[in-house]
């Protein structure tokens, strides 16, 4: 079935519950995956890629779209439901999701189609971010680049690095977001090494800065709409989330950062959701 094109801001909500659901189920096939930072990361994907990404589901290749990087590429699972709602490969695929043979990964990569770039070492994508954005320069083209980053990931110097060449060649056509989901892999990065006060940081290096509750669509929406509007800057979207968000007992716990739910848990979850679930039989095909 072909994917939806742009949506009202009201119907973003329903997407993103949708792709909750799926990203639940992949891991669970899967037993491993990152379904934390997924959630985190859910209603800034919707609404980039049902609002704001230019792109051609049926053309991934297209010379003038839009780019997203997902620099913090352990969270494929949303990418990739986000991917298959909007018609880039069939939803079955999902089913997939870190098999051997099978295309989608665990990490992004450049096979899938949607997918700019191979991601798994934290801390590349703004720098790769840029290199497109300056080729866009180069060849005249109106697109614009995304790049979503995790707030561990804002502890890897080569991000910062980056933050620096974006402000210098005034890269306006660059947004960056920053899941700040508060937790990362093993803990609160309050605790392990704090990246606050981080609007003020990105600031000092040039950038607009746009801070919102990164969990309302209608927050993002606007926010991505004054970035690209900001001229002679790149911008970033902090956006303040909650790992785990949509489901309570997850939400802010590092236990769920990478690994799949149990039965128990995945009733739970799913009735949250609003999603009917029964575990598969065991022993079965
Ligand atoms: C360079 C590098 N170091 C370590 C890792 C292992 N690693 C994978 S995910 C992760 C935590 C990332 O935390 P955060 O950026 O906050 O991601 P999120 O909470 O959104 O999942 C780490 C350390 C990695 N992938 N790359």
């Amino acid at each position: 079935m072909a994917g939806r094109d742009k949506v009202e801001v009201g119907e973003l909500p329903g997407i993103a519950r949708q792709v909750r659901v799926d990203v639940l189920d992949m891991t669970y096939r899967a037993q491993s995956g990152h379904p934390g930072g997924s959630f985190s990361a859910t209603e800034a994907l919707v609404t980039l890629y049902f609002r704001h990404l230019h792109l051609d589901p049926g053309n991934p290749r297209w010379a003038d779209r839009d780019r997203f990087v997902l620099s913090k590429g352990h969270c494929s699972p949303a990418m990739y439901a986000v991917l298959a709602a909007r018609g880039f490969f069939p939803k079955s695929e999902l089913q997939g999701f870190r098999k051997l043979g099978r295309m989608l990964q665990g990490h992004v990569d450049l096979k899938v189609p949607g997918v700019e770039f191979s991601a798994g070492s934290l801390g590349q994508g703004l720098s790769f971010a840029n290199g497109i954005a300056l080729g866009l320069r180069l060849d005249r083209k109106d697109a614009r680049v995304y790049c979503m980053m995790g707030d561990g990931e804002q502890q890897e110097g080569q991000v910062w690095e980056a933050a620096m060449t974006a402000a210098h060649y005034k890269l306006d056509n660059v947004c960056a977001i920053v899941d700040n989901n508060q937790v990362s892999q093993t803990g609160f990065i309050k605790d392990t090494k704090n990246i606050e006060p981080l609007h003020e940081k990105y600031r000092a290096f040039g950038w607009n800065v746009e801070r919102v509750n990164g969990q309302d669509c209608a927050a993002l929406d606007a926010a991505f709409t004054r970035a690209a509007q900001t001229k002679g800057k790149p911008t970033v979207v902090i956006a303040d989330t909650k790992k785990g968000a949509g489901v309570s007992f997850m939400e802010l716990r590092s236990d769920y950062h990478g690994r799949a739910l149990t039965d128990d848990e995945m009733q739970r979850a799913m009735k949250e959701l609003g999603q009917a679930w029964t575990p598969p039989a065991k022993g079965g095909a």
